[in-house]
């Protein structure tokens, strides 16, 4: 709310003389009681608020309401619910929340009351509340690090505001009438209390709304997701190849679990999309375009592939990197389908949250590169932050021209016509992944016992293929490294070996080269704008 009186605000003393407030709002508040405990209720219901805000952005599955909720759904007595239920039906959740909200504004308004009587006390009691939350998200399966902030932030917030408004109302009641005339009878607390009380309510109000938006489309999602059952691929799903695993403890596993699964997007809010309400929409430089439902999809015949995604921003030696084996229908039919028109060389597709990425046309529609419109991952739907219920999934190309998730429009289009979202940010439009190989085991700083020390890490070079991986120790000669077998040329491989270390500091280094023989080159180069280069080195002490 902006302030349109000058003569009042936190912090400003009382005025006297020709600019003095108005009698309606001089003097003592009358029955400050009463406004006290209005004012604990409404700091009780912002703290609440500002849990559930925070658990739209962190703990979608998780909330401070849905947490107490749960845990009274948990120890109540059976008789209370069996109660509840014969007399609320399926009205018995609403009839929970309701009375959670009662004891809240109950314990809420008490807290505002005990703040006026006695600084301190009425925080200590938003803090229990607080505390409530806390044991409650304590007793619950899905308690996450996100699940605790928003219990955090809810007590943070009551206690902050219980003792900033009530602070104030007390100073104002414990002032006592003005000098210069009688009491005034049932005067209104000051202007710049009311108008940070209200201020709070309204926020209150209007973060609610927000939150309850968002978190009902998050459930629906959810709840979506559950119930789904990805039919099986068409052929067979592609089988790991023995030797690929070389069973070296540290280094990355062959298949990335999900829970694991670097992610990278530009959505504050992991956007919440219904597969009944899902459409594709193939468009621009077509013959004919058209729109794929979800059940359409679904009835085409599936691959399983296993296919190494790769983040451009990833820096020599990171973890932006993961493989998994996606689920999805191959691009190339579905762009036959729409019929690419001549002179179209791009596809720009889009997710529903605005997010763009450029892909070559001709890396869409070659028989022989898989790039899958993918619904599955590992073995489950897509989970919701790695792109349900369908994203792009492109072998051999970063994910920023690429693995567009939540995806709903392609746009057959030409490089000279449209510009991606990073395009436009100083990234390239073009991203075909560097080849690249990293250590795993040991760390960086490692200590390790001098002798024969166990090395290992992964590689990869998409679409490509790794041919050869080498190590250097210090500024030795280079030797192999044992290359695993590579579940396809669009995943990483493994490697392994064993080096001879001297007690002392030693530097480690890796390479590996592509299907053309040629290895990764040692010029550093930085992620942007088309991806970083460079060996990765690392340091380990040998005692
Ligand atoms: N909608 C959307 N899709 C996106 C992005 C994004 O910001 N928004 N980021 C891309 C980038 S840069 C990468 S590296 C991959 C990462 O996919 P992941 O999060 O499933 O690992 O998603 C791509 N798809
Ligand atoms: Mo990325």
């Amino acid at each position: 709310m902006a302030a349109s009186h000058p003569s009042s605000g936190p912090g400003s003393a009382p005025r006297a003389g020709p600019h003095a407030a108005t009698p309606r709002t001089q003097g003592t508040p009358a029955r400050p009681g009463a406004w006290a405990a209005l004012t604990g209720l409404v700091a009780a219901f912002a703290g609440v608020l500002a849990g559930e805000l925070v658990a739209a952005f962190a703990s979608p599955s998780l909330s401070p309401v849905t947490a107490v909720g749960g845990a009274v759904v948990d120890f109540a007595p059976p008789a209370a619910k069996d109660w509840a239920v014969a007399v609320f039906g399926t009205g018995d959740k609403a009839f929970l929340v309701a009375s959670i909200g009662i004891l809240l504004a109950l314990l809420g308004a008490a807290a505002g009351v005990a703040e006026l009587r006695r600084p301190g006390v009425g925080v200590a009691l938003a803090g229990a509340i607080g505390a409530v939350g806390l044991a409650a998200v304590a007793t619950r399966a899905l308690a996450t690090p996100g699940a605790w902030a928003c219990a955090l932030a809810a007590g943070a917030v009551a206690m902050a505001l219980v003792r900033w408004l009530v602070g104030r109302l007390r100073r104002e009641a414990q002032a006592g009438p003005p000098a210069s005339g009688p009491p005034v009878r049932g005067a209104l607390p000051r202007r710049g209390f009311l108008r940070a009380l209200t201020g709070t309510a309204a926020a209150v109000a209007l973060g609610g709304a927000v939150a309850a938006v968002v978190r009902a489309a998050a459930v629906r999602a959810t709840a979506a997701r559950d119930a789904l059952r990805l039919p099986a691929p068409a052929g067979p799903a592609e089988a790991v190849p023995a030797g690929a695993d070389l069973g070296v403890p540290g280094v990355a596993p062959l298949v990335t679990p999900n829970p694991d699964f670097y992610r990278i997007d530009t959505a504050l809010v992991v956007p919440s999309v219904e597969p009944a309400g899902w459409t594709l929409t193939v468009t621009g430089l077509v013959e004919r375009p058209l729109t794929l439902t979800w059940d359409e999809l679904l009835a085409q015949p599936l691959v399983a592939r296993h296919v190494t995604l790769a983040c451009v921003s990833n820096p020599v030696g990171g973890d932006l990197v993961g493989n998994a084996l996606w689920l999805g229908w191959p691009v190339r039919e579905l762009l036959a389908r729409a019929g690419p028109l001549p002179g179209a060389d791009m596809v720009l597709s889009r997710s529903v949250d605005g997010f763009t990425a450029s892909t070559p046309l001709e890396a869409l529609t070659d028989p022989g590169r898989d790039a899958l419109l993918a619904v599955g991952m590992n073995g489950e739907p897509l989970p919701p932050e790695h792109g349900f219920p369908a994203r792009l999934v492109v072998p051999g190309l970063y994910g920023f021209v690429s693995a567009t998730k939540w995806v709903s429009e392609l746009k057959v289009t030409t490089f000279a016509e449209d510009l991606a979202y990073w395009s436009t940010r100083g990234w390239s439009e073009r991203g075909p992944i560097k080849t690249a190989s990293r250590i795993d085991t040991p760390r960086q700083g490692a200590r390790v016992a001098a002798g024969t020390v166990a090395v290992g890490g992964v590689a990869w070079a998409q679409h490509r293929g790794i041919t050869a991986v080498e190590l250097r120790v210090d500024d030795g000669a280079w030797q192999p490294a044992r290359l695993g077998a590579g579940i396809s040329t669009d995943t990483w491989y493994q490697w392994a070996s064993e080096v001879k270390l001297d007690p002392g500091t030693h530097r480690i280094t890796v390479r590996a080269a592509d299907e053309t023989g040629a290895f990764q080159t040692d010029r550093t180069a930085p992620p942007a704008p088309d991806g970083a280069t460079g060996h990765h080195t690392i340091t380990i002490e040998a005692t």
